[in-house]
Order: C-alpha cells, then structure tokens, then sequence
C-alpha cells in the first residue's frame, strides 16, 4: 500500500548467520530506516553497519530481477531474460537428463553458509531427489568444531554469553568485526562492563585487544600447540577441577601422559608465544570458573581441525567448564521439528555410504561434502562422475579454496544452475541464472539448525521486486519437477508450520512472540551422563580405533612447511563491512573498504620498500594476487594479514569481475587436506611479498 507508513520487528539476516532483532521503518514498499530492537534477545539493540546498509541490496539497480539464460560461451557474461516456468523446466530436464545416465548421485546441491531455512529446504530437496551430495563450506565452518563436540563429550559446545563468566577467551574470534551464528558481540561486551576479563588469541592485535588482560599473539596455524601447551601446565600444576575428572572423564591418565611432551619452552618455539604468557594464560583459564572459550574460524581453518577442536574441548573439560552456565553449553532446542524429519533423511537410508566424502574415510557424522571432494568428483570422476549442480547463497568461485580449481570445476560441469540476488563470479558460470528474493521480503525462520537451542522470527516486510523469488518457493517449484510431488507443498509457508509444529505455534504466533528458545538446563550429565560410548568426556577417544582417529589431540606439525623462498606468514580474517564476498556492490560499505587491504608490519614493509597504499603482489607456492598495503604494528612483523573475499562488480563480466585479481583463494591449495573433514588449509601459509613494478599494478 502506497503511503503506509509502520515500524516492523523483525530478526537481520544474510548480512552474517543473522541474530540481532531490527525494528524497520516501512513507506509503502519501500524500507527507509532501520534500526537495533533494544528489547533484543541477543543485541539489547546493537545493529552493526551491516545491518544499516542492509535494505540497499533490495534496490540495487543491477539487482538480479528475471531468471536468464546462457546466450554466449559459459562465462562470457552473455544472457537471455527468460521465464520462471522455461527456466525450471530446463533444470529439471537437464537434472532428469543426469540422474537417468548416471544415477542421482551425479547431481550435487550446493550452499554457503547457512542464512535461513532455505538451507534445510535444500538438502531436503536432495534428499527427495535421491542425491546424497550436498556440498557446503562447514569443512572450514563449525563442522570441525560441531562434530569434534559430539565424538568427544556428545554434544557441541556453544560459548554461552547469557551468564556472567569471570574470563571469556577469543580463541581466533574477532567478535566485534564477524558476530557469527548464536554469538553476538553485545552480550559479551555488556559482561565485560560488568568485570568479565578478557584474554585474546590470535596472531593479530584486534580491537577488543585493547580492552584485554592478556593477549597471546601467536604464530598462525599453531593453535593444537598452544592448546596442548595449556593442558600441559594445567595438569602439571594440577589446575583442572579433580572432581569433574574422575568423575565424568575417560582417559584422563592417557592425557597426562601425552601432554607431558608439550612443555611450555617447547609450545613457545612453535607458537612464538612466550614460555610465561602460555603458563600465565592457561594458568587464568584454569583459575577463572566459569570461563567461556568463544572459538573462532582459525580453529578450523587448518589441516589439524581435529586436534586443533580436540583439544580446546579437553581443556574446557578438564577446567570444569563444559555445560556450566558462563562456559561452553550444551544448548537445548525448544519444542520444534528435528532436524532429520524436516530434510527427509528417511528417504536416503544409504547416503552416509553413497555420499562423495564417504569414499574419503572422513570422520562419521559429518553429512556434508567438503567442496575439495566434490571438484575431485567433478574433475577426476572420484570416486564417481559429478554433471550437475544446483548451488544457491554461495560463491564458491571466490570461498572454495584453490579457486583456479573451482573455475575448472564450472567449466567442466555440464550443467550449472545458480540461484543468488546479484551476478557474481559465480553466478557468471552458470547455465541458468535465478533471481532470489532475500531478507525482508520473505518469511523466514533463522538459527534452525545451528546448535544454538533457540530460533528466531523474520516475517516479511515488503513485497520481493519483480520476478524474485524466495529460494523456498524456487526448491519447492524444482522440487515438483524432479521428484515426486506428494513431497512438496502448494504453499512454502508450509516449510516454517512444519518447523514450529511441535511447538503449538503457528507461524504468525511464532512472529508475535519474536523467539523460541529451548529450556535452560546445565550439567545434565548428572542425571543421563555425556552421549558418548563410556557416558564421559572422552579425552581419549574410546572410538579412535574403530574410526582410524587419533586417540588423543597431538601436534604433528605445521599446516604447511617451511619454505626459505616463502618467509613469512600468511593469514586472513573477514572483513567488519562485507560478509565473505558478498555487498562489496552496496555503494553504503564499499565508501567504508574502497580496496583489498593487506596489513604488513611497518619494519617489514620497510625492508620491502613498501609505502602505505602501494600495491603489492602477494605469492605463495599456489598463486599471486594483488592487494593494496597498510602499515600497521598490530601484526607481527613475519606475519601478512591480507583480505579475503574480493572481487571487483564494476569490472568487466567477460573477466567474471576480476575474479582473480585480489581474491585470496589464488593463493590457498585443495591439496593437502586435513583427513576428518577434508578441510583445506586457508589461515597459515608461507608467502612472499613485493612492491608491484610498472605496468603491474593492474595485471591478472
Ligand atoms: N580463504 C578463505 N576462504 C573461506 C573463508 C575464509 O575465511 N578464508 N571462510 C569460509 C567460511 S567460514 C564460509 S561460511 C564460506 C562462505 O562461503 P559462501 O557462503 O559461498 O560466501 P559468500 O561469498 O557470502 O556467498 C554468498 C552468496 O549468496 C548470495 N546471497 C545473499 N543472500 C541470498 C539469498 O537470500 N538467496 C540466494 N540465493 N543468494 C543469496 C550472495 O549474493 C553471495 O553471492 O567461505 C569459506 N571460505
Ligand atoms: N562482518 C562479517 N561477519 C561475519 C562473516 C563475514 O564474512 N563478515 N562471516 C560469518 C561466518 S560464516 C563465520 S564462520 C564467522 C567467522 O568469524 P571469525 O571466527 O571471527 O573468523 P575470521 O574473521 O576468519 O578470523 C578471526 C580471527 O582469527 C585471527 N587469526 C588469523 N589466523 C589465525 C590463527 O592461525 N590462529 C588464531 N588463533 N587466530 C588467527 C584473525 O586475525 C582474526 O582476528 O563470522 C561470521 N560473521
Ligand atoms: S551483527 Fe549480524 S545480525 Fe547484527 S546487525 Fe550486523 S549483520 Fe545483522
Ligand atoms: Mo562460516
């Protein structure tokens, strides 16, 4: 209605996992304002830039508005406007077409990270379909540390800032730039107004640094070190909280033995981290009852995920953190569907056998495919071909790692079908471009699925401009079309009634009340034990043997190896104002990051005659890239920090919008992968910088 003026709540999304509750001014179709809901469950009304910039997306003028069609060369930014009903019917003759020559494995689903419900549409959709491959990023995002969580104390524990902790431990989280899934910097901050101490660990000194008791700069991708250097002083010290062990651990003498080996003197020449800071930083770990380690993407973001995961969970056992309110919780759902019944899992009994990374030995549990495997599957036809894909909120031209790899997966694909809000690098390789509609303009449920025990309302403010979609109405129509219909719904609202059945609740309640959250119980081991196989915490793993695992979490080395042509280190982080490689197009964050900053210590920039500003080549023994140099004493001087996520939307499509050119993951390897998850090795990597010569500035 033209005029009509409202304020709306409703929860932010897609600019990160979503969390902080927004109030919306409304005009007519038109958002004019937004704002943080002061009564929110996780902000208390923080809002970030972000989410203020957030309505732009919807009225951007190259917004993806009609589906299209291939009309030149894959890749050749040549497009034909065509109909929602010519486009749906391509794809599912074209995925018919594979399942019938080579089996519905053949098709793959992918996604990014998780946004909203669509994400649990889509592995129903594969499900129903009868692929067991769906292929997303969690091999470098919470899978590690979900999975690791459920082999060794049966649960995954989530940092819990909704009860006071004397000591919460950024363990390579840099909260107040990347809030991320159930974690929303403004709990924490308040705790730390209120005399909550803070330690920080991570190779770069991060804004909350400066509001830190200790901060542990160490050497990228050494974590597992320092973490078993920890445990190392805290059992030589005999800081761990003896009751907890006896009673609820397994393996507690193997530990003993294992971790003798990692002395602080020896963790220090690995990590850098100085003998005294790592006996004084797990020293005040082990003394802060509660302490909360909030656990960052560096964890997994290394070949060693799995000790890396593995350890942190023995050091929060061991302290006595684990499931204690102001610790790492156990978080309960509240009454809803489970997980396995939403997506179908009853119709694909044989996918944990028939799945790509099953042919791999990754570690049980973990249900979707690490996109190193399924380019493998795609390339090499290992362990089967791949000829199709379906991929929706995800780039993975720019967030897969080794991205030259990625460019020669799309190209050999034979058919390629991309749902997203705008023409990226990705998208630019697709057979069918569909246009989604996104945040505000469809009802939604966000934080299903996430482990967080609670779920949060995000009903529609405006209608979705011209021919854009929802991604669940999109896999709901597709659905139809490639398997049998009885499966899918006249209506996706459907989707978000079947969620909250269990509860009582209709949808529109569910938006009355704004959240749902599980009830709050601690140390429910008392009553039913821990869900592992000896009903403890399994410092050593009582199913290593049977699962080829490690027993206990070790330190087998460096993510990579020294390399004297490569002398420093190479690491990232995401970006305050853009999430991954998305919005660089929104003119509102752009103004804030105009470039790809790589952050280079003044003495090392010095000895490379590097000002600030100066473009500089980055290489690694993977690729070279090209971002531009800022002095700043906050990292190490062996250590360069460069951007992640950068492609250029104002340049040419025929290039895929310079795809190459800044883009982090030229210089990242899907090579050596850590076995568990398949996880690449995307945080430490030896690198070489110099000052880009003339003529070199702009070259790819
Ligand atoms: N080197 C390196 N690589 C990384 C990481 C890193 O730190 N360093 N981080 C890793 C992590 S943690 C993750 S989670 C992954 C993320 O990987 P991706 O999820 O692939 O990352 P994005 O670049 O955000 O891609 C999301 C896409 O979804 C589109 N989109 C936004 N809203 C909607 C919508 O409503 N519907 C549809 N259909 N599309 C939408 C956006 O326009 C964008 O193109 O990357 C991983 N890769
Ligand atoms: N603004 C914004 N917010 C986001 C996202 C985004 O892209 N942009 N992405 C969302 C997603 S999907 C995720 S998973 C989360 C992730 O958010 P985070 O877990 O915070 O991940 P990163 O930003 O990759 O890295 C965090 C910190 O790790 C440090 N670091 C680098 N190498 C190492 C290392 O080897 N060890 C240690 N200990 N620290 C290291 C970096 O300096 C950085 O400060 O954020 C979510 N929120
Ligand atoms: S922190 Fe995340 S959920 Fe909150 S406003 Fe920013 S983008 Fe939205
Ligand atoms: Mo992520």
């Amino acid at each position: 209605m033209a005029g009509d003026i409202r304020w709306v709540r409703t929860h932010c999304a897609r600019m990160d996992h979503g969390g902080c509750a927004l109030l919306v001014r409304v005009e007519g179709n038109r958002i004019v304002k937004v704002k943080g809901d002061p009564e929110g469950f996780l902000n208390k009304g923080y809002v970030c830039m972000k989410g203020l910039a957030s309505p732009e997306k919807l009225i951007h003028p190259n917004r993806l508005r009609h589906p299209l069609r291939r009309a030149g060369e894959r890749g050749a930014g040549k497009w034909e406007r065509i109909s929602w009903e010519e486009a749906l019917g391509e794809i599912a003759d074209k995925f018919s077409a594979i399942k019938e020559e080579y089996g519905a494995r053949a098709v793959a689903f992918g996604v990014g990270m998780p946004k909203g419900l669509e994400h649990f549409v889509l592995i129903r959709l594969a499900n129903i379909f009868g692929s067991p491959n769906v292929v997303a990023s969690q091999d470098v995002c919470h899978a590690p540390r979900e999975i690791t969580g459920v082999h060794t104390c049966g649960f995954y524990p989530v940092a819990d800032f909704h009860h006071k902790s004397n000591l919460a431990v950024l363990w390579g989280s840099n909260i107040t730039s990347t809030n991320e899934e159930g974690e929303i910097c403004s709990l924490l901050l308040h705790q730390v107004s209120e005399g909550t101490k803070l330690m920080i660990i991570d190779p770069r000194r991060i804004p909350l640094a400066d509001r830190a008791e200790h901060w542990l700069q160490l050497r990228p991708g050494t974590d597992h070190a320092l973490a078993l250097g920890f445990l190392n002083v805290i059992i030589e010290e005999s800081l761990y909280d003896r009751e907890f062990v006896e009673k609820w651990t397994y393996g507690f003498q193997d530990l003993v033995d294992h971790v003798k080996e990692y002395t602080p003197e020896k963790v220090s020449e690995i990590t850098w981290v100085s003998p005294d800071s790592i006996r004084q930083g797990a020293r005040v770990y082990a003394k802060s009852k509660p302490a909360v380690i909030q656990w960052g993407n560096p964890i997994e973001h290394n070949i060693h995920t799995f000790d890396i995961t593995r350890a942190l969970i023995c050091l929060m056992a061991i302290c006595g953190n684990l499931d204690v309110p102001g610790g790492n919780v156990h978080a309960k759902d509240p009454k809803i569907m489970k997980l396995g019944q939403f997506v179908r899992a009853d119709l694909i009994p044989e996918k944990r056998k028939e799945m790509i990374s099953a042919y791999h030995g990754v570690i049980p549990r973990f249900m979707t495919v690490p996109p190193a495997y399924f380019r493998r599957a795609v390339l090499e036809e290992d362990p089967y071909p791949v000829k199709g894909l379906y991929a929706m909120c995800a780039n993975p031209m720019m967030s897969y790692a080794e991205s030259g790899l990625t460019y020669e997966t799309f190209k050999k694909l034979e058919f390629v079908a991309v749902a997203d809000i705008f023409m990226t690098p990705t998208a630019a390789m697709a057979d069918i471009v569909l246009p989604a509609a996104t945040q505000f303009e469809m009802d939604d449920i966000g934080h299903y699925g996430l482990g967080h025990g609670y779920i949060l309302a995000r009903p529609k403010v405006i209608d979705p401009p011209e021919e854009c979609w929802p991604d669940m109405k999109i896999m709901n129509e597709l659905g139809k079309r490639i398997s049998p219909p009885e499966y899918w719904y006249d209506d996706y609202h459907r989707f978000l009634e079947d969620v909250l059945g269990p509860s009582g609740l209709t949808y529109a309640q569910f938006v009355e009340k704004g959240y749902l959250k599980g009830p709050e119980r601690f140390r429910l081991y008392e009553e039913k034990g821990f869900r592992t196989p000896t009903g403890k915490v399994e410092l050593r793993l009582s199913s290593a043997e049977k699962y080829g695992l490690p027993p206990l979490p070790c330190f087998e080395g460096l993510p990579e190896d020294d390399n004297p042509k490569y002398p420093l280190v190479l690491t990232s982080s995401k970006s305050r104002y853009y999430l991954h490689s998305s919005y660089r197009w929104l003119d509102r964050l752009r103004e804030k990051r105009p470039d790809a900053k790589v952050e280079i210590h003044p003495d090392t920039a010095g000895q490379y005659g590097i000002a600030e500003g100066d473009t500089v080549l980055i290489e690694t023994r993977f690729g070279e890239i090209r971002q531009v140099a800022h002095l700043t004493a906050s990292v190490h001087p062996k250590v360069i920090h460069a951007s992640y996520g950068w492609w250029f939307p104002e340049e040419d499509p025929r290039s895929q919008y310079e795809w190459r050119k800044s883009n982090f993951n030229m210089l990242t390897s899907a090579g050596n992968l850590g076995k568990e998850f398949g996880t690449p090795n995307l945080k430490a990597i030896g690198c070489r910088i110099r000052k880009a010569g003339p003529g070199e500035e702009k070259a790819c």
